[in-house]
């Protein structure tokens, strides 16, 4: 982890953190970025005394989108071949839950990557956005689907489309954002919200995130299905065992993650 240049890494107890630290340039996504994020993220997958992950940025910006300077120069060809922000694939697949902590700007593949994480934490000085459209490209790490996803379609239009910023209470309001509090609480909040997830059985967490991105891409009564389905299996584990003994015997349970 010594190695990162363009990131922080740190644990807190059960909790990974990784902050943003390109500050001059608004933490804009640089392919080394990137490529640190992405391995920082995985290392904490694999890593059995983490249960949950954090990303956060900067007070004036958790990341202001794909760094423009990089990009400036690129041919098609090139984007093609190179299959340009695919790495970013690699966030998606995370099944840890992974919050994002964000406070400034959130522009572009900066709002792209906090729409890959289970929870939004933003502070009430956020703003998000995808403004793309205003240097002659559009979304391209999934901000067209995800933001109509969570938005819906009339919102995602406007913002895509025009390039304008929300803030956090309009984010919020859109359905965008878990919760938003003051700056200064933001990382905190973040932080908190993960060491709660990592208390709890690890793979009753992991289940119950894998069946909410289910709910994304199939019908009601497949993801149903599919809820229902999993919800049985955690009746073969330890935990659940642990966890509802506890409940009757009024004390806290103990999660051993089998
Ligand atoms: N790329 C590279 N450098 C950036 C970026 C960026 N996206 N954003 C800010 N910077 C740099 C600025 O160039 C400036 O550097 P310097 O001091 O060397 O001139 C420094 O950060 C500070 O920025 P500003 O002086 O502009 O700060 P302001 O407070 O005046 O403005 C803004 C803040 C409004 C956020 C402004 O910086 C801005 O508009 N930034 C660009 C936002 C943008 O267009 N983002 C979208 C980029 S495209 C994209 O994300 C495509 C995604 C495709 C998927 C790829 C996923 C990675």
């Amino acid at each position: 982890t010594d190695a990162y240049e363009t990131i922080l890494v740190e644990t807190r107890g059960a909790v990974g953190l990784v902050t943003l630290n390109r500050p001059k340039a608004l933490n804009a996504l640089n392919a080394q970025l990137i490529r640190e994020l992405c391995s920082a993220l995985e290392a904490f997958e694999a890593d059995d005394a983490i249960g949950a992950m954090v990303v956060a940025g900067g007070e004036k910006a958790f990341a202001a989108g794909a760094d423009v300077k990089e990009m400036a120069a690129k041919t098609y060809a090139e984007a093609y071949l190179q299959d340009f922000v695919s790495d970013w694939k690699r966030v998606s697949a995370l099944r840890k839950p992974l919050i994002a902590a964000v406070a400034g700007y959130a522009l572009g593949g900066g709002c792209e990557l906090a729409m890959m994480c289970d929870i939004v934490i933003a502070a009430d000085d956020a703003r998000f956005g995808q403004p793309e459209i205003t240097l002659g490209i559009m979304p391209g790490f999934g901000g067209t689907q995800r933001l109509a996803r969570a938005v819906g379609q009339a919102k995602a239009m406007d913002l895509i489309l025009t390039g304008r910023m929300m803030d956090a209470a309009e984010a919020e309001g859109s359905g965008l954002v878990s919760r938003v509090v003051a700056p200064e609480r933001v990382l905190d909040e973040a932080l908190e919200a993960a060491a709660k997830i990592a208390s709890f059985s690890r793979i009753a967490a992991l289940a119950a995130k894998e069946a909410v991105q289910v709910a994304a891409e199939s019908s009601l009564t497949e993801g149903v299905r599919f809820e229902r389905r999993t919800f049985q299996a955690l009746y073969a584990t330890e935990d659940q065992k642990e966890g509802m003994a506890a409940f009757v015997e009024k004390r806290k349970p103990v999660f051993r993650n089998r």
